[in-house]
């Protein structure tokens, strides 16, 4: 053995290289934070606090912890407390350094060295403390174990201190503190306190009696308990109290079970409502799977079987009625999807889908159990139901008439593309675009003003159906809305052949006013509730007009908003005599060109669906039937408005 061997085996040197290796683990986090919390963009930074939470929900689901209290802090200090049995302060036997130093320094420390819970295998639970410690400028966490406690503070991820005993405390628990490093989040280090509530209330829900404080401590200072004995019941009986949307029997059905080894178990939430669509959110572990998976599957299928043969065994179906489909029985459902396992396999692109099939048999064992005796034991509410699936049923079959009556026409008149549209030369739907444009006269002018190459113009005339309030049969024959859908070519609702589109973006282009405003809404519904991939794969486009044209010596400029307007004016000096547009009618074809359809030019929102949920409350709230939730969310939006023309 070599002289530097032997130094090598000593324990001293050895502990001194495995510190090392520690530093490089952190040190890979910030390299590459992406790989750990997805982005660093807004979604990445909010990550970090969920992250931190998630570990005071464990302790919850342990059984340890009642209450966990969340803080922002002024300059976007992050405080979250919990009163568990706090994070183990002993030295821990290999590494030779307090436990808590190790969750914190040493990445996928979070194996956890104690019980073992539901643990998951996607997801970054339990490894998160230290994640997080090396994307914050700094971390101090303060471990309180009834008698003394014990803080330690880090920077970018190193310690600063030891583990230091400080004075005597009867609390228990765990405190973490924490600044996100704005050389990792360059994009913004402030949160949204929105985005956290609504998380915060998530996990409220889904773990029944935990008590969630969140106080935003920053200017206007807002806080808000969470805390929910029902369960995700009250979660369902909450979203439908939020959309203002009446329900169709009075009780939330709730049901739950365990598998026979106990290594899972299911908990089901649903009740239906007077609206025509439906919203399933479902979670494995409390991660919300957005993607769905098994445990979605499981439940769909059984919902089928069990409401088809209630409705046959009762006589809601007679010998000579079809079968409800899955989307019949699921009209107007709204039903939260929670299952439990012990090694749960995220999969897909974003891992937002569970895998397990074992899942997909035990909750299609519960649903199907435990609906039936609902239903039998409950007749009125199960008559609502049975005769909501009926009237969906046969809303959908005269859906498919009005189409296969659409489709006879077009095939007779053999001309398969409405009148209205002056469609584009190529017909290559990856380089091709589509203008849905408001009113005539700017028809007119995008039609001259296009590149007829790739680009279509389809002029809207007037008010359109608002489909918030309308099934799918509605929509065929509808003579403001049925051109788009022949025109988009891809076919609609459960139709929807992406294939098929005949356009790569399709721009929705309105003036930038009141009127405008209520259009674009009205057709971002549609495409939400009847082309929903659509939107998903980002095919949809919002024009920005300019507000304002400045002239100065024959030569123009073009301002999208007052600020822009006023730098302009003050770069170009006194004498220009400004031109504000009221409308996309005022603009010449040459100047529709220059400033909202020349792709090198022109400005463009893109729109996206980060958070479906969300999206569908907003149209629901919008544009369902109820005036005092639309005038309370417009009310608290006001701010928002930069189009009110008055
Ligand atoms: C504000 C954040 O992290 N609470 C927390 C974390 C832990 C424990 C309790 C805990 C877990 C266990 C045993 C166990 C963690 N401990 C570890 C590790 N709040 C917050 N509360 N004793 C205490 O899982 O067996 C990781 S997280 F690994 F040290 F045990």
């Amino acid at each position: 053995m070599s002289l530097l061997e032997e130094r090598n085996q000593k324990e001293e040197f050895r502990y001194g290289a495995q510190e090392i290796q520690v530093l490089e683990g952190l040190e890979a986090v910030r390299k590459r934070p992406g790989m750990y919390i997805g982005s660093t963009s807004v979604k990445g930074l909010h990550h970090l606090v969920h992250e931190i939470v998630d570990n005071a929900v464990d302790e919850a689901l342990a059984g340890f912890c009642s209450r966990i209290i969340v803080e922002i802090l002024p300059g976007n200090v992050v405080r979250v407390r919990d009163n568990g049995r706090g994070i183990p302060v002993g030295v821990h036997p290999k590494m030779g350094v307090p436990a808590v130093t190790v969750v914190f320094t040493v990445l996928h420390a979070g194996g956890k060295f104690g019980g073992q819970g539901y643990k998951v295998a996607g997801g970054l639970h339990g490894v998160g403390s230290s994640v997080v410690n090396a994307l914050s400028e700094w971390l101090e966490v303060e471990v309180f174990d009834g008698s003394f406690s014990y803080k330690q503070r880090f920077e970018r991820g190193n310690p600063v201190s030891d583990l230091i005993k400080t004075q005597s405390s009867e609390h228990r628990g765990t405190l973490v503190e924490f600044k996100a490093d704005s050389e990792i989040f360059k994009e913004t280090t402030d949160y949204d306190s929105c985005i956290l509530a609504s998380r915060l209330r998530e996990q409220a829900f889904l773990n029944a009696g935990l008590e969630i404080c969140f106080k935003d401590l920053r200017d206007g200072c807002s806080s808000e308990t969470f805390k929910y004995d029902g369960g995700i019941s009250s979660f369902v009986e909450f979203i439908h109290k939020k959309r203002a949307l009446d329900v169709i029997h009075e009780d939330v059905i709730h049901f739950s079970a365990e598998s026979e080894d106990g290594s899972a178990s299911v908990e089901i939430a649903m009740q239906y409502n007077v609206s025509y669509n439906e919203l399933l959110i479902s979670f494995a572990n409390n991660i919300h799977t957005n993607d769905g998976g098994t445990h979605e599957e499981g439940f769909k299928v059984s919902l089928t079987k069990v409401m088809n043969s209630y409705a046959r065994s009762f006589g809601f179906l007679k010998e000579s009625d079809k079968n409800f489909l899955g989307e019949d029985v699921r009209e107007g459902l709204c039903a939260i999807i929670s299952v439990k396992l012990v090694s749960a396999q995220f999969e897909g692109q974003t891992k937002a889908r569970l895998g397990n099939s074992e899942i997909k048999v035990l909750v299609e064992r519960t649903v199907s159990e435990k609906l039936k005796d609902y239903l039998e034991e409950n007749p009125a509410s199960a008559r609502s139901i049975v005769e909501k699936a009926s009237a969906s049923a046969k809303a959908r079959e005269a859906a498919k008439k009005a189409r296969d009556l659409v489709r006879r026409k077009t095939v007779m008149e053999s001309a398969s593309l409405p009148g209205a549209l002056s469609d584009c030369q190529s017909k290559d739907p990856r380089e091709t675009e589509i203008y849905v444009v408001e009113g005539e006269s700017a028809g007119g002018s995008a039609r001259g003003g296009r590149d007829r190459y790739f680009q279509a113009i389809l002029p809207l005339r007037g008010k359109m159906l608002n489909v918030e309030k309308a099934r799918l049969d509605k929509v065929y024959g509808n003579e403001k809305l049925m051109p788009v859908v022949t025109a988009l070519g891809c076919g609609i609702g459960s139709d929807l052949d992406i294939s098929k589109l005949r356009y790569n973006k399709i721009i929705i282009m309105a003036d930038a006013d009141v009127d405008g405003s209520h259009i674009r809404t009205l057709l971002l519904t549609f495409f939400f509730r009847f082309f929903r991939k659509v939107i998903e794969d980002g095919h949809i486009f919002i024009a920005k007009p300019p507000l304002y044209r400045i002239t100065k010596f024959k030569k123009h400029r073009y301002a999208f908003t007052d600020e822009e307007r006023d730098a302009i004016l003050s770069e170009v000096g006194g004498q220009a005599e400004i031109q504000r547009y009221k409308g996309l009618g005022e603009m010449d074809p040459i100047q529709l060109w220059e400033t909202t359809m020349n792709p090198e030019t022109r400005v463009m929102l893109k729109v996206s669906l980060e958070d479906a949920t969300l999206a569908d409350e907003v149209f629901t709230i919008l544009m369902g039937e109820k005036v005092e939730p639309r005038r309370d969310f417009i009310e608290q939006n006001a701010r928002y408005v930069v189009n009110l023309d008055i």
